[in-house]
């Protein structure tokens, strides 16, 4: 079999979607996800100028050697533009094995650990009542892991609420990025008594999250960790800028609170010393953006040898492709964690129609070969892609601060 064409899909159904299509001779295609939110067209462009030449011609089931060659070809490394463009290539590649092979990819990684993947949803509120109100409702779907966020007092705008009570969508469509303010000890002040209502209201059962999205420092993370322990919370995620990976020694000093980052890694190398010296308890990267179920297969190896589980990222910013090849990946694997399970709008389901399905607070991936997902062109250039901006984010004072 060889590869005769690739194409790079730029649209917006729902939201800004890059999905790559590759051809082989055999008429058979495979489908992966190059969606890097925010930076989408750097992701398109990086495969339409420079990679997808080289592979025109390969053997699609040499998949070990094409994503070799995608790293180390280019002699620059790393970095979430070129990694998301390597792991749309190989998750195509993945789907294609899978369907020439007539199998799910999961049977290829090692067959099925288990039946149905743990999922969490989020519960978004602009108080601590909104909140509650938002977490019964996603209990009602049957979920049993929700992640809280709410709107913190005296702060005006804050990352995971949305304004107009629809799903929290981040990139901000028309003109440049927002810019939202922050502060860390209104948070820190607040947030253990979101937790406490919460915990009292829903008991000791229900698996709770939060995210703090890459805002506090190592010691802060160590306060809201102690804090957050007489809830038992499953996670606390992204609590701080991990490119300090030792940084994480400080917060394991301090709390047994269970710890989760990752979504904005995008090579091994990043989470090298966190899972090795098991400063963590979770590696939130995500297929897409980690280069492919290629290098997944090996940090998940990595991180089970640290007791360390994965937690995918799966937000509404990684198409359904995305979502299904971490489903693949979580159901062969003997160290699978979590997924989060932030559900896509009825027009992108549409587009991306697919074999997974959530029951019960679990997705279930499906048994239909390949990855289980295909893609509608006709109907996805019925929504043209419009450029978004993540915000950024600025202390009080006007000093520029993670996002
Ligand atoms: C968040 C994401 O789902 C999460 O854990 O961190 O929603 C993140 O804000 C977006 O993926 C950014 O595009
Ligand atoms: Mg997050």
């Amino acid at each position: 079999m060889k590869i005769t064409d690739a194409k790079v899909f730029v649209n917006s159904p729902g939201r800004n979607f890059v999905t790559l299509k590759i051809y082989t001779d055999e008429g058979i295609y495979g489908l992966g996800d190059a969606t890097l939110n925010g930076r989408e067209l750097s992701v398109a462009a990086y495969l339409t100028e420079h990679l997808l030449p080289c592979i025109i011609g390969r053997d699609p089931f040499e998949i070990e050697d094409i994503w070799q060659y995608g790293y180390k070809g280019a002699y620059w490394r790393r970095g979430p533009v070129t990694m998301s463009a390597i792991g749309a290539i190989d998750v195509a590649l993945w789907d294609l094995k899978g369907k020439a092979l007539n199998t799910p990819v999961y049977n290829l990684l090692g067959g099925r650990s288990r039946n149905g993947l743990l999922v969490y949803t989020h519960a978004n509120g602009k108080d601590i009542a909104e909140t509650i109100e938002k977490v019964h409702a996603e209990k009602e779907k049957g979920y049993r892991a929700i992640r809280i966020q709410s709107g913190v007092p005296g702060l005006e705008k804050i990352y995971g609420i949305s304004k107009d009570g629809k799903a929290y969508e981040p990139a901000i469509r028309g003109g440049l990025p927002a810019e939202e303010t922050w502060d860390s000890s209104k948070y820190l002040n607040f947030l253990p008594k979101l937790a406490e209502k919460v915990r009292v209201e829903f008991g000791d059962d229900l698996h709770l999250l939060h995210d703090s999205h890459h805002r506090l420092t190592p010691i802060e993370a160590a306060r809201l960790g102690k804090s957050l322990e007489p809830y038992h919370f499953f996670w606390l995620e992204d609590t701080v800028p991990a490119e300090l990976q030792e940084g994480f020694r400080i917060i394991r000093q301090h709390t047994t609170t269970p710890l989760a980052v990752g979504e904005v890694f995008n090579t091994i190398y990043d989470c090298q010393q966190l899972i090795t010296e098991q400063l963590i308890d979770y590696i939130r990267m995500t297929v897409s953006h980690g280069g492919g179920l290629t290098p997944m297969k090996k940090i998940a190896a990595l991180a089970e040898l640290y007791h360390v589980k994965t937690g995918c990222h799966g937000a509404t910013d990684m198409s359904p492709i995305c979502l299904a090849a971490c489903l693949h990946l979580g159901t062969a694997i003997n160290n699978f964690g979590i997924q989060e399970h932030m559900r896509h709008n009825a027009l992108t389901d549409e587009v991306f129609p697919h074999a997974y399905y959530f029951e019960d607070g679990f997705l279930h991936v499906g048994d239909a070969p390949g990855l289980g997902v295909d893609f509608d062109e006709k109907k996805a250039e019925q929504y043209p892609y419009e450029k978004a901006y993540l915000p950024v984010n600025r202390l009080g004072d006007g000093t520029l601060f993670s996002w």
